[in-house]
């Protein structure tokens, strides 16, 4: 299993939280997606390394901004 933590841009209450968690959580690969609201970090947990596209992708479909770091 692979971890990756990601800065997301533009969430601001739970329901963002779980359009976030629900996007991610679709893409091919990933088991378990944590998301933390005041920071905005995503911890993302998959079975092998994710193509950062794709889940800047999915945070995109959401309706937020993955930050580059
Ligand atoms: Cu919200």
């Amino acid at each position: 299993m692979v971890t990756t933590t990601y800065q997301v841009q533009g969430m601001t209450c739970g329901h963002c939280v779980s359009a976030v968690s629900a996007e991610v959580g679709a893409v091919t690969g990933v088991s378990d997606v944590q998301v933390d609201l005041a920071t905005g970090r995503v911890t993302v947990t998959s079975e092998s390394p994710l193509d950062t596209n794709v889940v800047r992708a999915a945070v995109d479909e959401a309706g937020y901004d993955l930050v580059d770091e």
